[in-house]
């Protein structure tokens, strides 16, 4: 039995047909100026195959109506198609227990939940927050919105050139103030792959709960939330081939538990008088209102065909296309790659002598290819690198070695125009 199933193993491997993967995205098809689309913006946000696009029709078309409130048939279909999706992010993610998974709109949301729903019950003035130079905004200004209400502090830990976090520093901040920490799996501007668990492990030892904020990690690698031991996680449904306007908050329940609502509203209650209300359980507690369900259900089948494909396989194959972009880009005078870390996901920032990156994104759209210029709404990481903005090409798992061609190609034209 073992002899077969290793056998079988590099044949799975070579079963990722990218061709195969391809014919499942029907916006991979489209022609813009005149040329086939390569899409390498999948940072920003990624595209959706058939599957979730059938499944979100399915719904619109024979289960719609509102969720927690009826007894009828499509009431109750509905409810149980959102919790059935809930129940398939908590095993994409490993979590414990279903309610562990709070539907938010986005990671914005989540980390704004948190820092309302935890942060302005249990930081107080004096208190330290740690955060690193890494963090996309969304995890830096909801801090410095509690920060400056409650008179705390933010400490942030400082990176190296190749973009790296410098994990000494990180220890040496903690002191007894320290109250909270946030910290990015992976860095949507360089690729940079964090020590997120090492991470977590020391602050847990000094008593401090851990955010991570896993937008770039969770569509590219295997997360475990029981593994990583973090307080929370918090990701996006558009750049895991899902809808807009979903997310997910993943939180230790007990922290959950203990956490204040960050909005009032329908079905997050129990019962309400003028004189007391009393809250809902979680993760019902968290979301009020009538949630985004097609978006839930769509984010469902979403991780799903993510994880038929699987976590690993993904990494694998997007690592190649990492590698052979980077040396490709490499050979070319007067490009400099921005993020060097030794442990990368597929994200390629560049700038080139000479050229502002909007002109490079503008004329690489001349060639059909998609790439995101500017901040990426990191400005720290920006202005501690010492570059204005950078050119950025970022890969996902239906990507082609052929499209890492035509993206240096692109390059080059760029490079013959400014020359
Ligand atoms: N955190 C990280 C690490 C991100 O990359 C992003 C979005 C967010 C949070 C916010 O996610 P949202 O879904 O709530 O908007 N990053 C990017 C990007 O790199 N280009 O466009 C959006």
């Amino acid at each position: 039995m073992k002899l077969i199933d290793s056998a079988l193993k590099p044949e799975f491997t070579s079963m990722f047909d990218v061709e195969h993967i391809r014919a499942d995205f029907p916006i991979l098809k489209l022609q813009v100026e005149g040329k086939p689309l390569v899409y390498l913006d999948n940072a920003a946000s990624s595209q959706m195959p058939q599957q979730v696009i059938d499944r979100l029709v399915r719904y619109q078309t024979s289960e719609h109506a509102n969720i927690n409130r009826g007894v009828h048939y499509l009431s109750e279909t509905a409810t149980a198609e959102y919790e059935s999706a809930r129940r398939r992010l908590q095993h994409f993610i490993n979590a414990r227990e279903d309610r562990e998974v709070v539907f938010t709109s986005g990671t914005t949301d989540s980390i704004n939940l948190v820092m309302h729903g935890y942060g302005r019950k249990y930081i107080r003035a004096g208190d330290e927050i740690i955060l690193t130079t890494l963090e996309h905004h969304s995890n830096i200004v909801p801090w410095q919105m509690l920060a400056e209400e409650k008179g705390a502090k933010i400490r942030v830990v400082p990176i190296s050139d190749a973009g790296e976090l410098l994990v000494d520093e990180y220890e040496k901040l903690f002191n007894a103030r320290t109250k909270f920490v946030g910290v990015l799996h992976v860095s949507n501007a360089l690729g940079t792959i964090n020590p997120v668990k090492e991470m977590i492990a020391f602050a847990h030892a000094r008593g401090v709960p851990v955010l991570v904020d896993g937008a770039q990690a969770a569509p590219h690698m295997a997360v475990d939330v029981q593994d990583l031991d973090c307080d929370f996680y918090a990701f996006s449904g558009h750049k895991l081939c899902g809808p807009t306007g979903i997310g997910v908050l993943y939180g230790k329940a007990e922290l959950l538990e203990r956490m204040q609502p960050f909005k009032g509203g329908g079905d997050m209650i129990l019962s309400v008088t003028f004189e007391k209300t009393t809250y809902n359980s979680i993760p019902h507690k968290f979301e009020a209102g009538t949630p985004p369900i097609a978006a839930a259900i769509g984010l469902g089948a979403a991780v799903d065909y993510l994880s038929a494909i699987g976590l690993d396989t993904i990494s694998a194959y997007e690592l190649k296309l990492l590698n052979y972009a980077t040396e490709q880009i490499s050979n070319l005078p007067g490009v400099r790659v921005i993020g060097t870390a030794a442990r990368k996901t597929a994200v390629l920032s560049f700038v080139m002598e000479g050229v502002h990156p909007h002109d490079i994104g503008t004329l690489l759209n001349h060639e059909g290819v998609a790439v995101r210029t500017g901040h990426h709404c990191v400005q720290p990481v920006m202005l501690r690198l010492r570059v204005p903005a950078t050119a950025r090409a970022s890969f996902a798992f239906y990507n082609t070695m052929a499209e890492v061609d035509t993206l240096i190609s692109g390059i080059r034209t760029v490079q013959k125009v400014f020359t």
